[in-house]
């Protein structure tokens, strides 16, 4: 049976990433229908074949190959057994089927890593040339001062210190004038619980030598500002979209949702900055990410929250928001799976032990499905970066906690994906009790083409470079 079925599938379509969505959609409509429990199988036939035709027809194959020739035959079949037996003999051909079709190893990856300077607390990394040599360098906002590391030396220039009584908590920089520099933010007066009145977002100008201190101009600000980045519109235009931990006056993230603000940078940055509510519908977001997935040039944004995941699409005059997942979610980053699927991957809770991988759902107003879960085990996991580290094409996961408010041993690893479906994961450790990672980013920091990853911890207080040594695959 197995060999007609497959037979059959391999007539879906021309690559094996068409038949292995196509194949997997199967599945995930069997179990939307087994969790909605319908009370009348024609009923719930009918609205299958209506709106999702493909996958329908797909189990008419598989039962078909199962000597059940009509649909009439099928409206009979379909109970909550036969919906289980065809979701296990789907998800077992997806496996199967790519088996079948392995591509070469995937090779390890190979790291040294690279003490570049003893910091504070490290709490936020970018990875932007700010001389304009061509080079990328590492921006640092640490507890006290605003700091950049020259690549290739990695020598250290403050560019801002003391800019509120308490902690700096996050920094964006980009090069959003196209001079080839980069264009500098920084959120501080960092105070955990409080949701009334800390809290700081400045714009830094830079002087002609920008190994000097830049000049801080205080912009509007929400109370518990925590996450920022430089977000491209349609005709290449930044923005600054400044994101909150909490929303005003909320006590453990109950109450009002947070205000996600993009500024508008003004031409002379020393005159008010105009800004606009993003969304104000979330509560307990600890970190947000730009992407683009769309054909145009502007990017959207993933953020995680209490309420999950969410993505951010800019309209005309507002953002349009829409649920990717449900569960309670600190960092996110998204990537691609060996034959291209989209994934996104998410630490949960915040601060959480768990890394899970989502994939995207062929159809766009559904819940990403749950594909695997790479860890439950982190220690206060603080930090995602997707990447192809080892060159294969796709992406690979690094994965950071630090292991604080959850005490044990910090960590760093990287979760490879073995297959198109995102089901078979390798994982390797870059690093453990040396670094308690803070925060993490990946960027090709020695031009050998290869993606470095760059790592700043709190406990141990440094800032390490993991060179990335890897071999790339045998072609
Ligand atoms: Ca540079
Ligand atoms: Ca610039
Ligand atoms: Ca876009
Ligand atoms: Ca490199």
């Amino acid at each position: 049976m197995v060999k007609s079925v497959s037979e059959q599938i391999f007539r879906l379509g021309r690559s094996r990433e068409q038949r292995s969505r196509r194949i997997h959609g199967t599945g995930v409509v069997a179990r939307q229908v087994m969790h909605k429990q319908c009370t009348s199988n024609a009923q719930a036939w009918a609205s299958l074949k209506n709106q999702h035709p493909i996958q329908a027809g797909l189990i008419e194959m598989l039962l078909n190959s199962s000597d059940t020739s009509n649909s009439a035959g099928l409206v009979g079949m379909w109970t909550i057994q036969t919906l289980r037996s065809i979701l296990g003999v789907t998800i077992g051909l997806v496996v199967g089927l790519v088996s079948l079709n392995a591509a070469e190893p995937i090779p390890q990856g190979k790291w040294k890593a690279v003490e570049i300077d003893t910091i504070q607390i490290g709490y936020g990394l970018q990875i932007a040339d700010v001389n304009g040599d061509a080079k990328p360098d590492i921006v640092l906002a640490d507890k006290n001062t605003v700091q950049w590391y020259e690549n290739p030396s990695w020598k250290k220039h403050i560019i801002a210190r003391d800019l509120t009584k308490r902690d700096n908590v996050c920094v964006t920089a980009r090069d959003i004038d196209g001079d080839g520099r980069c264009e500098i933010a920084v959120g501080g007066q960092w105070n955990y619980a409080e949701t009334q009145k800390d809290g700081a977002v400045f714009y830094l100008i830079p002087p002609s030598d920008r190994t000097q201190l830049w000049t801080p101009v205080e912009l509007h600000h929400e109370p518990s500002v925590h996450r920022m980045h430089w977000i491209r519109t349609r005709d290449d235009q930044y923005r600054l979209a400044v994101k909150p931990l909490r929303g005003r006056g909320t006590v453990n993230g109950v109450g009002s949702g947070l205000r996600l603000l993009e500024y508008l940078p003004s031409k002379d940055p020393m005159t008010p900055w105009e800004y606009k509510v993003v969304n104000d519908s979330l509560h307990l977001s600890h970190n947000f990410h730009p992407v683009n997935w769309d054909d145009d040039r502007e990017e959207e944004m993933i953020i995680a929250s209490k309420e999950g995941v969410w993505y951010l699409d800019r309209q005309q005059d507002s953002w349009e928001s829409r649920q990717l997942t449900s569960q309670f979610a600190g960092e996110i980053r998204d990537g691609r799976l060996p034959g291209g699927r989209r994934f996104i991957v998410a630490i949960e809770p915040m601060h959480g032990s768990t890394a899970a991988v989502y994939l995207e759902p062929d159809q766009q107003d559904e819940r990403w499905e749950l594909c695997k879960v790479l860890s439950e085990s982190l220690k206060d996991g603080h930090a995602l970066a997707v990447a192809d580290y080892l060159g294969v094409g796709s992406d690979q996961i690094v994965v950071g906690w630090r292991a604080m408010n959850d005490p044990g041993v910090p960590g760093i690893k990287l979760f490879t994906p073995l297959n198109e479906t995102g089901t078979q994961w390798r994982d390797s450790q870059l690093s453990a009790e040396k670094v308690a990672v803070e925060d993490i980013k990946a960027g090709d920091l020695n031009g050998d083409g290869k993606v470095d990853v760059i790592a700043a911890a709190r406990q141990t207080k440094n800032l390490v470079i993991f060179f990335n040594q890897s071999e790339p695959p045998s072609k």
